[in-house]
């Protein structure tokens, strides 16, 4: 029987965030390798997932761990910042297990499938999109059950040539599929982000829907554009799984933009209500679909915090992202959400094409003015597969293809941008994404809100770390 080890690989904080603002990262469940590895012992196959981050594995004791046991295949999810540490990580295996067989999926593998087998000669499969029926599939080949060339969604090697097969559409009904193998992962050592979490940072997600059917031309869309959620009941049953077998007393529900159908939503929240669950939950979503009644019910289902993808505080920026809402409706829902007694967590993009420095400075100064709870500034960073990324190649503005680059924190990560807006430069860029971070937490009112929310001696140390690390950026040493 053909032994499966999935694998998320050592890309760690500092890769990640860069050395001065790792501490405050996340490390979170990977869930995907968690959906796959379900689908593999649902039909009695071995399967184990090694959470390199999460287990605070580098390279060496990762391909340690992999060497101790004898696997047939290992499946490694492959982000494009990850590039690197992937390609490092395959070349290790191959020379130290080359007998092992090599699978990789997940965003960067589904944008660049053709792409990503010619640059990482390691790779023998490639799963493009959804993979817990490809991966079943490839498995049942190796053991000879099937050929290779009857799997949707797969692309490999065949005699030195790349071949990829017919595509796969997107799963109908993702209830059918088990639910994802937390008893595989290191549940207790995951956390997010101080900003995401309620006292303790213990916060795990549950994956309530895929995919979303809106244009934002920076998005790859790797679940795809129709939306489908899990049952109500679906996600009670892993609410109270988290709960009762992890102690888990708050989640992140997970979805593009949760709230994009409302006979779901509404579902949901008296379901929730009805259960008595005293589970505290947040989650992400898009100003035009709430409103104030939607928002009170979400409240009272124990939603406390929403976080919005605002993106510009330019409308020119807005439309030309196609981002589809007016500033007049940010302003309105985060008003909306303030009154029902909802926390905000607002993400902004700085550096998106054709932005002036004036127009940077706008969208911090909206964000300030909207005062969210936290706001999340990021450098624009058009990824492979995305509407933004094909026409920055095609205008001749993509700087470089050096994909583990890729990093949305650049700024504190010290990455070379792959795209700088015309008439700027990416030192600018990068110290605009410091600035906007000192501009926004150092405010009187935000200092005062902090020292309010103080409720323990850790509370004191993490605002008193972030503070720093601030003020160390403004005297130019961070
Ligand atoms: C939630 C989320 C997060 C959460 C993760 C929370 C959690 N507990 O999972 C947080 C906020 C932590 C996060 C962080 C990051 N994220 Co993110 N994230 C997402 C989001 C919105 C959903 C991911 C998800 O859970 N999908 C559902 C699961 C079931 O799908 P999946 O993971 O893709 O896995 C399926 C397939 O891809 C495939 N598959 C995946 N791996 C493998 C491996 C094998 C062997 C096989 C066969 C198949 C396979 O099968 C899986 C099951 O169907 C996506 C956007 C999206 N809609 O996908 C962005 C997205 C994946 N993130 C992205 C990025 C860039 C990041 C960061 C690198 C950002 C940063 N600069 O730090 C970090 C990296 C995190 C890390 N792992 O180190 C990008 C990736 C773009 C790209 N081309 O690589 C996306 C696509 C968003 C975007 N900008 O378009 N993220
Ligand atoms: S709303 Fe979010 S998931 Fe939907 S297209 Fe825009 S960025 Fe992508």
């Amino acid at each position: 029987m053909i032994r499966t080890l999935l694998i998320n690989p050592p890309y760690s904080l500092e890769e990640r965030y860069g050395r001065n603002i790792k501490q405050f990262g996340a490390v979170t469940e990977p869930l995907g390798l968690a959906y796959l590895a379900a689908a593999l012992e649902g039909a009695g196959r071995e399967v184990a997932i090694l959470d390199a981050p999460a287990l605070g594995c580098d390279l060496g004791m990762t391909v340690e761990k992999i060497t101790m046991e004898k696997w047939d295949l290992v499946g490694v999810t492959l982000l494009t910042p990850m590039f690197d540490s992937v390609r490092r990580l395959l070349g290790e295996i191959r020379r130290q297990a080359p007998h092992v067989l090599i699978v990789v999926g997940g965003a960067h593998a589904s944008a660049l499938p053709e792409r990503t087998l010619a640059e990482i000669p390691e790779i023998d499969f490639l799963c493009i999109g959804e993979g817990e029926e490809t991966i079943g599939e490839l498995v049942a080949a190796l053991e000879g059950v099937t050929s290779l060339s009857e799997i949707s969604g797969l692309a490999f090697r065949h005699h030195g040539e790349i071949i990829r097969n017919r595509g796969r559409g997107f799963l109908k009904d993702i209830d059918g599929l088990p639910k994802p193998a937390r008893h595989l992962l290191p549940m207790k050592s995951y956390q997010l982000t101080a900003s995401r979490t309620k006292g303790s940072t213990f916060c795990p997600t549950i994956i309530a829907a895929r995919g979303c059917p809106f244009d934002c031309q920076y998005c790859s869309h790797p679940a795809g554009r129709t939306f489908r959620h899990h049952s109500v009941e679906r996600i009670i049953d892993e609410l109270k799984e988290l709960k009762d077998v992890y102690q888990a007393t708050q989640v992140n529900l997970e979805a593009d933009t949760l709230t994009l159908k409302r006979i779901f939503i509404k579902d949901l929240c008296r379901r929730l209500i009805e259960e008595e669950l005293h589970v505290q939950w947040t989650c992400e979503s898009r100003v035009d679909t709430v409103d104030a009644e939607i928002l009170s019910l979400m409240k009272q289902a124990g939603c406390w915090q929403i976080s919005y993808g605002v993106e510009a505080g330019v409308q020119r920026l807005l439309d030309s992202i196609q981002k589809g809402v007016t500033l007049e409706k940010i302003r309105e829902t985060f008003l909306a959400t303030k009154r029902a007694g909802i926390t905000i967590r607002g993400f902004f993009m700085l550096g998106l094409p054709t932005e002036t420095y004036a127009e940077a400075m706008e969208t911090i100064r909206f964000a300030m003015n909207l005062d969210p709870l936290w706001a999340q500034f990021t450098i624009t960073i058009p990824y492979p597969g995305t509407p933004m990324f094909n026409e920055l190649l095609a205008q001749g503005k993509l700087r470089h293809e050096n994909w583990s680059h890729y990093n949305t924190w650049g700024g504190w990560a010290d990455r070379r941008l792959p795209h700088v807006p015309v008439g700027r430069t990416e030192k600018e860029v990068k110290e605009m994404q410091k600035k906007a971070l000192r501009m926004f937490y150092l405010r009187p009112k935000m200092i005062w809100r902090f020292l309010r929310a103080i409720s323990s001696l850790r509370d004191v140390s993490k605002y008193m770390r972030g503070f720093a690390v601030l003020v160390k950026t403004a005297l130019k040493f961070g």
